[in-house]
């Protein structure tokens, strides 16, 4: 017989099978780390110069000219690849240089690649030159954080999600003082150049950087990061410059990937309706790439909502020679009423589940909640402008912001030119609900963003839709259908005669596949007065079974089971596609820093398209920026993009709708997102959006 030894757990954790299995670096991270990303041709040469154009046109704001005068005229420089050529040129590219990186904002898989395409390029021009990481930042920045990045460090991350080798954080360098710190750290490390990776609000701060540092010769590059992908950058003829931002890619193939499982678990379950909120703070690109990738029964586009208009009031309002504001744009209401049509629609077919996308920012797009936001904006920043102690501060709970709010209201009765908070305004937000009301008031970030990510959208919405779903049931309207032969099967076993029954259940006995039970009856107490009234059933007796567990399986309930698709995309790792866009745009920003570029974004153009048109170059950044309201006031930043609901991409998943709702009988449009695999070789090398984006031209 075979004596099992008892071993120490000590022992256990020695056995190499073990330890391997168990590892912190498992064989996942380990053939990440090894895949070398592809390098575009220019890249090939052993340096670089830049071909300044005039192709590129844009539409400069006064302010922006005001505010930006050193950086303003800067043009888009296209990177060629070149011999050394003379001794100078040779000299110049290959000087030792000291070059700092900095992440700002939200993570966003790739980040790591960008810093080992720079460090790669900046090493292999010189050796001696060294590449710096400021930590946790823009505040490594202010506070002089930093550490020297060494290749052991950079090879540890490559090709792997998150900005943990430096870390990341949202501080704005928005005050003289802020600037002053700044500055003095980039000069007493001698700095050459300072790359910001970076969304809009980041590389607006980098375009302020720039013109700051200009006569101090420290040049400043940004480089288009934000999982949101609401940099893409166009010039004043649409000629796209940056098809996206990095990360995004990554960011949406994992939520794709997340919410097909979840489809696949409610379609074999088949009583949850699955509610996700994807991120995107503002702009519905995640939600709608995500759409494209996984096939969900309903996904919601911000920018669609806030574009619809209400036929039916605008004839109505016509008729009566009057018009009817409220056509305009969609309401929570309308929206909640949207969703409930579809959801009954489903559950006819006897589909009581479903998969439903919600864009984190699409309050953004609802008439009202924008209203609020923005008085609200106003509100806090008026507050803290005049008072010492900030408005969060002074009003750490919900309550004291009401009352505060209320004395608002009382204020605008008395005077009559103060009007952003009225009595109103103040019965409406009164009416909302309090988890709301306090998602409304969250504090801005740094930048002066609403926080879409920390109110419960989803809960919003849904608590609406439940509570018109009730009422639909009420009225014998949301039921599930009973499909024939399951109706036939389950009465035939019992002797009844479902042909005799069928006609006083059903409202389309004979003619659907799917039998819906007449409104009237919604309990058993109605259907047992239905029978009772057709003569089928006396008084005294009780509803024959099968006609019970018909009637049972008729009654919807409405199971919902939410998730929030961000953080866990945001950290995930690179698809090839963000591997190497991100590889590219690192050695892109060396390229640019090389040849003396400052106050430009690293970009590559291209990228709709396979791998061997992509295009490295610096586009100008202060050109592209305009003004917008922050924090209660109008501030130049650079401009977001958001979905073009004349777009192909768009377009494409509007015309499917009604397919993926697959509110028929029969099967559903799921689709399995591939996995995320290093080989650029499927379908899904590259966003689907910008692959149909780029087919009008
Ligand atoms: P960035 O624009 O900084 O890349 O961040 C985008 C984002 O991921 C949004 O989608 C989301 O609303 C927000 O960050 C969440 O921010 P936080 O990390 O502060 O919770």
């Amino acid at each position: 017989m075979e004596v099992r030894k008892n071993l120490e757990t000590q022992d256990i954790l020695k056995m190499p099978i073990i330890s391997e299995a168990i590892s912190d670096i498992s064989t996942e991270v380990i053939s990440r780390k090894s895949f070398i990303p592809q390098r575009c041709d220019v890249f090939e040469s052993p340096c670089t110069f830049l071909e300044e154009t005039d192709h590129f046109e844009f539409k400069i704001h006064p302010e922006a000219r005001k505010q930006l005068p050193d950086i303003i005229n800067n043009k888009v420089q296209i990177i060629r690849g070149t011999d050394f050529g003379d001794l100078e040129r040779k000299n110049n590219y290959t000087r030792k240089r000291n070059i700092g990186i900095v992440f700002s904002g939200g993570p966003a898989p790739g980040g790591h690649n960008v810093i080992a395409g720079l460090f790669d390029a900046a090493k292999r021009a010189n050796p001696e030159s060294s590449v710096f990481g400021f930590l946790m930042g823009p505040d490594g920045i202010i506070e002089n954080e930093t550490i020297e990045l060494t290749q052991d460090l950079v090879d540890s991350h490559r090709n792997l999600g998150g900005f943990s080798m430096i870390k990341t954080g949202r501080t704005k360098i928005d005050t003289q003082e802020k600037m002053a710190l700044s500055s003095q750290t980039l000069t007493s490390l001698q700095m050459d150049a300072l790359v910001v990776v970076g969304g809009d609000d980041s590389n607006t701060n980098a375009a302020f950087l720039a013109q700051e540092m200009y006569h101090k010769k420290v040049q400043i590059i940004g480089v288009p990061k934000t999982i949101d992908g609401d940099i893409q950058v166009r010039d004043s003829q649409a000629n796209v410059l940056c098809a996206i931002s990095f990360g995004f890619h990554s960011a949406a193939h994992a939520f794709a990937k997340s919410i097909s499982n979840l489809a696949t678990d409610c379609s074999s379950d088949v009583k949850y309706w699955h509610v996700c909120k994807v991120m995107g703070r503002v702009a519905s690109h995640l939600a709608l790439e995500t759409a494209l990738q996984c096939h969900p029964n309903i996904t919601l586009i911000g920018e669609d909502l806030a574009d619809y208009i209400d036929h039916r009031r605008i004839e109505k309002a016509e008729k009566e020679n009057t018009v009817d504001y409220t056509a305009f744009g969609m309401t929570l209401r309308h929206l909640s009423r949207v969703l409930c049509d579809a959801i009954v629609r489903r559950a006819a077919v006897g589909k009581n589940y479903g998969v439903l996308v919600i864009p984190e920012g699409v309050l953004e797009f609802i008439n009202e909640i924008q209203t609020f936001i923005i008085k609200l904006n106003t509100i806090i920043a008026d507050y803290n402008r005049i008072y010492d102690i900030p408005f969060h501060e002074e009003f750490p709970l919900l309550e004291d912001k009401l009352d505060y709010l209320r004395r608002l209201a009382r204020m605008s009765r008395e005077k009559s030119d103060f009007s952003v908070w009225n009595t109103r305004d103040d019965d409406l937000f009164n009416d909302i609900p309090a988890f709301f009301q306090e998602g409304l008031l969250t504090e801005r970030d740094a930048h002066g963003n609403f926080q879409f990510s920390q109110v419960p959208t989803e809960k919003v919405l849904m608590e609406l839709v439940k509570n018109y779903l009730v009422i639909l049931r009420d009225e014998g309207r949301y039921k599930i259908g009973i499909a024939e032969s399951w109706y036939k099967k389950t009465m035939s076993k019992s002797g009844a005669d479902p042909d005799i029954y069928g006609p006083l259940l059903f409202n389309n006995y004979g003619q659907s596949e799917f039998l819906m039970i007449k409104p009237e009856i919604i309990s058993r107490k109605t259907l047992k007065q239905v029978l009772e009234n057709e003569g089928m059933l006396q008084e005294n007796k009780n509803v024959p079974e099968p006609l019970k567990k018909v009637f049972e399986k008729s009654v919807p309930k409405f199971k919902t089971q939410t998730h929030f698709y961000g953080y866990d995309g945001r950290g995930s790792d690179p698809t090839w596609f963000d591997c190497t866009y991100t590889y590219n745009l690192g050695l892109t920003v060396f390229s640019l820093i090389a040849n003396g570029a400052t106050g430009q974004m690293a970009t590559i153009r291209n990228l709709e398209h396979g791998f061997d048109r992509w295009e490295p170059m610096g586009v100008p950044i202060a050109p592209m920026m305009h003004l917008e309201e922050r924090k209660g006031k109008l501030e130049l930043v650079l401009e977001r993009s958001i979905v073009d609901v004349k777009s192909t991409a768009f377009q494409v998943v509007k015309s499917l709708r009604e397919k993926w709702l697959a509110a028929v009988p029969g099967k559903e449009c799921y689709r399995i997102a591939s996995p995320n695999v290093l080989s650029g070789n499927n379908i899904e090398d590259r966003p689907l959006i910008l692959k149909l984006n780029s087919l009008n031209g």
